[in-house]
């Protein structure tokens, strides 16, 4: 790849139920993101953190915001709206931004950043839909909800302006699905989304899926958001994580499927951001998650294994 990529940490756990996924970024620095993503000849800078709201400090009041059942919303309306700036920005100065989260709250910001001045397509790897709004969610967190509130499908309040109309249903494919919310699936199924679940990769294979989904993200678009949730994969693989599900794809799929990405990318230039969310070092053995976290963005980014 030709590009610089500046890395940008996204400490958020306002969108999730259990403290812990704001260590993220740390957690993947230390595992050595740089370091792996310099492996592939990539020139890489970090922008550091975002500043995030601690939670022992907010505003008792915030929830008179809420919408629905959503928690939080004025936290994740305010770092939304910066982290959106900054994607914005770095993409304009050629660079492409990686978003190191925090929990998966923070692809509004980033989806809305790389949809300004493109038409853009999502390949979202997640065990879960993220499809849900204020009115749907049964947890309210909104890290159940980025892709809802992308696609305008819900009332987000003050935060409405996360729709991002250059994101279109048809653009958008899953891979990976194995634990969808009963309103959830009404809603993929009333949609123009892609969505590829478990037995899809089980019947066909990562490759052929994933080689679909970059079909279906590329297609009428100007380039593609990756969104890397890391209980896509089995929790005995990436046990850091606040929602682990059973049954998720294996090491050697993952990675397969990262490299479908950068051999789509060197061959078309499509790969505009990538967001990698919802490691929890607190849940973790010795930081196991983060590290897969690191390899498999240097595998996005062109890193080979035999
Ligand atoms: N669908 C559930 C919810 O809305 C769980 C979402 N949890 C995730 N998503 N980790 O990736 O609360
Ligand atoms: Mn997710
Ligand atoms: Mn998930
Ligand atoms: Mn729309």
């Amino acid at each position: 790849m030709d590009r610089t990529v500046r890395i940008i940490g996204a400490p958020m756990d306002y969108g999730a139920n259990r403290r812990g996924v704001d260590m993220g970024p740390s957690a993947i620095r230390y595992a050595g993101v740089a370091a792996e993503l310099e492996t592939t000849g990539l020139e890489v800078t970090d922008a550091g953190d975002l500043q995030m709201p601690r939670a022992e400090e907010r505003d008792p009041e915030a929830n008179q915001l809420n919408r629905g059942n959503a928690k939080f919303l004025r936290e994740i309306e305010d770092v939304s709206r910066r982290l959106a700036r900054e994607v914005g920005e770095t993409i304009q100065e050629g660079v492409f931004p990686l978003v190191l989260g925090g929990d998966h709250s923070i692809a509004i910001g980033s989806m809305n950043g790389s949809a300004r001045d493109a038409d853009l397509g999502v390949v979202w790897f997640d065990a879960h839909a993220d499809l849900n709004t204020p009115e749907t969610s049964p947890s309210g967190n909104v890290h159940g909800m980025p892709l809802g509130a992308a696609l305008g499908r819900g009332i987000f309040g003050e935060m409405d302006w996360a729709h991002a109309p250059r994101v279109r249903e048809e653009s958008v494919a899953y891979v990976g699905l194995r634990s969808i919310d009963d309103r959830e699936r009404e809603l993929i199924q009333q949609s123009d989304i892609t969505s590829f679940t478990m037995s899809d990769i089980d019947s066909r294979g990562i490759t052929t899926v994933v080689e679909e989904a970059l079909d279906v993200a590329t297609s009428g678009t100007d380039g593609i958001h990756v969104s890397l949730d890391l209980d896509w994969l089995d929790p005995k693989t990436a046990p850091g994580v606040g929602t682990p599900v059973r049954g998720g794809v294996t090491y050697r799929e993952a990675h397969s499927a990262l490299e479908a990405v950068s051999s789509r990318h060197a061959e078309t230039g499509v790969l505009r951001s990538m967001d990698v969310v919802e490691v929890n070092p607190i849940l973790d053995e010795a930081n196991e998650t983060a590290t897969l976290a690191a390899e498999l963005s240097a595998s996005a980014f062109g890193k080979r294994i035999l």
